[in-house]
């Protein structure tokens, strides 16, 4: 972490009033914790899009388990990329529904197209990635 520096930003009052309002609802405590996380919500996209920072992600999919050789299929498409998916959970949510939450590991090019493999497998009713750095930037 690096030394604490201050800074001053010229802004419309009008804009910095609709900022105050989302940030308060959002609980944030002041202004500069909002900036922060900001600055590092911008940071993480760039890197998304660089393509090559190593990345995190989950992917969340909520599939029904009778449907013939999915759970095969979503367990063959984990195996193939073992070095990607590195932990799974998955929860029997009722007689019929289970629910799969996998972490994946790996450049964001890779991870994306993974979970577009995973999500796109005929019989998953619903599912998302999400996606965040492997490396932080700091508080
Ligand atoms: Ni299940």
């Amino acid at each position: 972490m690096g030394d604490i520096t201050r800074f001053g930003i010229s802004i419309d009052s009008d804009l910095l009033d609709s900022f105050d309002r989302l940030i308060a609802q959002k609980g944030y405590q002041n202004r500069s914790e909002a900036i922060r996380d900001l600055i590092r919500a911008t940071i993480v996209e760039e890197k998304m899009d660089a393509g090559h920072e190593e990345m995190v992600g989950t992917v969340t999919m909520v599939y029904n388990h009778h449907v013939r050789d999915l759970a095969d299929k979503l367990t063959e498409h984990q195996h193939q990329h073992h070095h990607q998916v590195i932990s799974a959970l998955h929860v029997h949510l009722d007689a019929h529904n289970c629910l799969e939450v996998l972490v994946l590991r790996g450049s964001s090019t890779d991870i994306k197209q993974i979970a577009d493999e995973l999500l796109g497998v005929k019989g998953v009713k619903h599912g998302k990635l999400f996606l965040t750095s492997a490396t932080p930037e700091h508080h």
